[in-house]
């Protein structure tokens, strides 16, 4: 039997091919050829920068979807539906959209893949592929699991090996498709074996993928025990309460963090208590002390923005590049508010009739990636669209790029780092402007 697995891309520039240069290693598709029983030929293509051969011999598609890569992975889907060949498709976007994503497939996997992906294959060895599967989240869901790397090879992405220790959030921001995707919960894997997938490959620089590593503040300083002896780097994404513990700073940095991506939002606090970003919300002044500490412990911060909260306006967004430019974060994310499927977000704007491109701009052929799906409280949404792409040239431009370097305490803390900051930066700033305004799907 022969499985091949698929990454779609996004979609395409106007007038040309996008091709995704800070692509890094699709993890579930490592995970689903993992889970894979060794007699099982499998093969791995990635959108992002390679043709698919859709008239290759294959028993069985596998395609991976998000909400933004939808579209595409429906049109791959439905070229390889018509040369007869059975497709399966999986990940949130089907979690949350079943009967959409239906219309495109033969079978659905509703979940995580680790306890019913073995059944999978062996009904599509025996012709009986299901019209669904169920795997969903828990604690048998995650690890048991060695993700084939090997797949990967040639494939030039970015040097940084991906993994997990957790799954899910115990937080509930009201736009967030994982905390609906996980209710809430906060899944952990047995660090023994996250230890031995570190020591099982070469790369020393890790992303932990994790929803947010900082969930269960007991359990990361395990994991950061277990870590220092390995003398890795790693960078994950964590919740900004974190900060408020000294001690899981200290050993953050001894076990070789070197920062993570944290939601800040916005630092209007009606827009945090829109927003129900708890994690946040204690104590908030101005979030000094926490860029405080973060500079402390020289985090190479990667601050994400979400901005078009009911209480957000051009000047609300702009005061916000200001503040990121005062704490010289490495990298900073302005992104637009944006209503996924499935969560009280997207309910609240239905409910409102605010949503734009009929509720499902990640199908709608107007929706171009960066544009506002909805229409904000306090200003128009070309004026948000507008707004989050200067506040994107403004953080990406010569002097600030100038100022964030030159600060002592993070990215000129060693000259790997000083490194990783110009390397990261000049490719996050490239896809900024590749991305901004682009189609959705191939067709
Ligand atoms: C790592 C990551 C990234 C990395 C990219 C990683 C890569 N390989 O390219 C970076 C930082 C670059 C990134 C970028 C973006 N991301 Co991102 N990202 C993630 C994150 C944190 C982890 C994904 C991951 O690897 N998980 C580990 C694997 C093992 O788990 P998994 O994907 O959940 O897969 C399991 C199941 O879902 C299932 N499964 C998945 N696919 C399939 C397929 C089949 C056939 C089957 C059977 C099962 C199955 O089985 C798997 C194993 O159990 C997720 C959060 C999340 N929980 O998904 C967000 C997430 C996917 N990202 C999101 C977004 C919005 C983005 C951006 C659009 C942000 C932006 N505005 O630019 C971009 C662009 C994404 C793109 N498609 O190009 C959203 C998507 C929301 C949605 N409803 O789809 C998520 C869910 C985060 C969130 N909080 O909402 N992202
Ligand atoms: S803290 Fe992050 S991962 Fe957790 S619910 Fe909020 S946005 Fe989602």
């Amino acid at each position: 039997m022969k499985l091949t697995l698929i990454k779609p891309t996004i979609g395409r520039r106007e007038h040309s091919l996008y091709v995704d240069e800070g692509r890094m290693e699709p993890l579930m598709l490592g995970v689903l050829a993992g889970l894979t029983p060794p007699d099982v030929e499998v093969v791995l293509y990635d959108d992002r920068m390679e043709a698919i051969p859709y008239d290759e011999p294959t028993d069985l598609v596998a395609i991976t979807v998000e909400t933004y890569t939808a579209r595409r992975a429906y049109e791959i889907a439905d070229d390889f539906r018509q040369r007869g060949v059975p497709v399966i498709l999986g990940g949130m976007h089907v979690a949350l959209l079943p009967e959409e994503a239906q219309r495109h497939a033969d079978s659905l996997f509703i979940g995580d893949a680790e306890t019913a992906w073995a059944q999978v294959i062996e009904d599509a060895r025996s012709g009986k592929l299901q019209p669904k599967y169920w795997g969903p989240p828990g604690p048998a869901q995650i690890g048991g699991v060695m993700p084939r790397r090997d797949l990967y090879s040639g494939k030039g992405y970015l040097p940084m090996a991906l993994m997990q220790f957790s799954r899910g959030c115990r937080f509930a921001c009201n736009f967030c498709a994982v905390s609906q995707y996980f209710d809430k919960k906060h899944y952990l894997r047995c660090i023994d074996e996250v230890v031995a997938e570190i020591v099982s490959q070469d790369r020393k620089f890790l992303f932990f993928v994790d929803d947010n590593i900082a969930s269960n503040q007991a359990a990361l300083k395990e994991l950061c025990h277990a870590l220092i002896p390995l003398k890795v780097h790693w960078i994950s994404q964590a919740s900004l309460d974190v900060t408020r513990n000294p001690e899981l700073m200290k050993l953050m940095e001894r076990s070789g963090c070197w920062g993570n991506v944290m939601g800040f939002e916005t630092i209007t606090p009606a827009s945090l208590r829109d927003a129900k970003k708890s994690p946040n919300i204690p104590g908030f002044s101005d979030y000094a002390h926490e860029v405080k500490v973060l500079r402390d412990h020289g985090m190479q911060t990667w601050a994400a923005f979400t901005l078009g909260y009911d209480h957000d306006t051009v000047a609300s967004i702009e005061a916000t590049v200001d503040f990121a430019l005062k704490s010289r974060f490495t990298f900073s994310a302005y992104n637009i508010l944006m209503p996924y499927p499935g969560t009280p977000l997207y309910r609240k704007l239905a409910e409102e009739n605010r949503l734009l491109y009929d509720g499902q701009w990640w199908l709608h052929p107007e929706y171009r990636f960066n544009q506002a799906a909805y229409v904000p409280a306090l200003m128009s949404p070309d004026a948000l669209t507008a707004a989050c792409h200067d506040a994107r040239t403004r953080y990406n431009s010569l002097s600030s790029l100038i100022t964030r370097f030159s600060d002592l305490k993070t990215n000129l803390r060693s000259a790997s780092r000083a490194l990783s900051f110009w390397r990261y930066t000049l490719l996050f700033r490239k896809e900024v402007y590749k991305k901004h305004g682009m189609r959705f799907g191939l067709r």
